[in-house]
């Protein structure tokens, strides 16, 4: 049932139907149910580039799947881009490329590398070769299983924002300790598969995506099962949690969106409280540990024009999950 489905969302000839995905844009007539949240104290979410949860809108299914529609403010979705893109693949995280027949340096500082390639056809080349890099207890994608020995330090900044959304969903602590960060050219595909390395599965699983839309299939916990069709779109947020957290999901569409919510233009406070604002905005960043150089920067036309580039042709999706049981130290 999962194979048809996927089939049938990837082919280019026929091209599917979007009937039946769930679009959370539309009428919600799905098994999904809105949740809201009704007060917030927690006053973070300017700093770590999210609106008030308590305008999200945010739906759950009977399986523990949460779906939240983009949250983000458009300077926080092009954070979390710029990360994405210039930071998390950097050495000494792990990426592809190392199996590839690539120079170290691409290895090293794949970003840095793309953008001063000179040639049209070699930039398209290092374009699509990132497809995935892993943070902190770094994937094994033949064994499935951590190691101590393959771990490093887990970016702060993420795992702020992966426990404040937590908070705001009621999980209680969370410790991102893990991520799976993926790279997806246009009509690129993820197969069908569960996450179920982490010693903890009761622990939620983030998922993020930015840039280009795609076709999310989620379904049970064999492949006999339907899946359900979702749009994901940029700023979206997928939760596996309960029951869904160790269900079969795949992606088999990326295509191009005709929305790029990343760059709207957001209203402008007045001077005194921006200049307000800006001092405590910087202390609370830091002790969120957000880039607040990268933060200001990413406001910058010709700083983001690359990143522009790239997520106008490509999908990102940042997936982060807790390893550890609580009070557990090392696997
Ligand atoms: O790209 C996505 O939305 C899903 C990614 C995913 O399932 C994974 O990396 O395990």
């Amino acid at each position: 049932m999962f194979t048809e489905s996927f089939k049938y969302y990837k082919s280019k000839n026929p091209p599917p139907s979007f009937e039946s995905v769930i679009n959370f844009d539309g009428v919600n007539d799905s098994i999904f149910v809105r949740r809201t949240v009704v007060n917030n104290s927690d006053e973070r979410f300017r700093h770590i580039g999210l609106t008030d949860p308590i305008h999200w809108q945010i739906f759950e299914s009977p399986s523990g799947l949460i779906f939240i529609k983009n949250p983000f403010t458009a300077q926080g979705q092009r954070y979390w881009i710029a990360r994405c893109l210039s930071d998390y693949p950097k050495s000494p995280h792990a990426n592809n490329l190392h199996s590839k027949s690539i120079s170290l340096s691409v290895v090293d500082d794949w970003w840095k590398e793309l953008n001063s390639t000179e040639t049209k056809a070699e930039k398209e080349r290092l374009r699509t070769a990132l497809r995935w890099c892993t943070l902190g207890y770094h994937h094994q994608w033949d064994t499935k299983i951590y190691s101590e020995d393959k771990k490093h330090e887990f970016p702060s900044d993420l795992a702020s924002l992966s426990g404040y959304i937590a908070n705001v969903l009621n999980f209680g602590k969370y410790s991102a300790e893990a991520a799976i960060i993926n790279f997806y050219p246009i009509g690129s595909t993820l197969s069908a598969h569960t996450d179920h390395s982490e010693q903890n599965l009761d622990a939620p699983l983030f998922s993020f995506s930015f840039g280009q839309s795609a076709i999310f299939l989620i379904g049970g916990t064999t492949k006999d099962i339907k899946p359900m069709a979702m749009l994901l779109q940029s700023g979206d947020i997928v939760v596996m949690s309960q029951e869904s957290r160790l269900c079969y999901h795949a992606v088999p569409r990326v295509f191009k969106s005709d929305l790029s919510t990343w760059n709207l233009e957001e209203k402008d406070e007045d001077d005194d409280y921006r200049e307000v604002t800006r001092k405590r905005r910087r202390v609370s960043q830091q002790s969120d540990h957000i880039n607040t150089e990268l933060w200001d920067l990413v406001l910058n036309k010709d700083f983001w024009q690359p990143f522009n580039e790239y997520v106008d042709n490509c999908r990102i999706n940042a997936n982060v999950r807790q390893v550890l049981r609580e009070g557990q130290n090392t696997l």
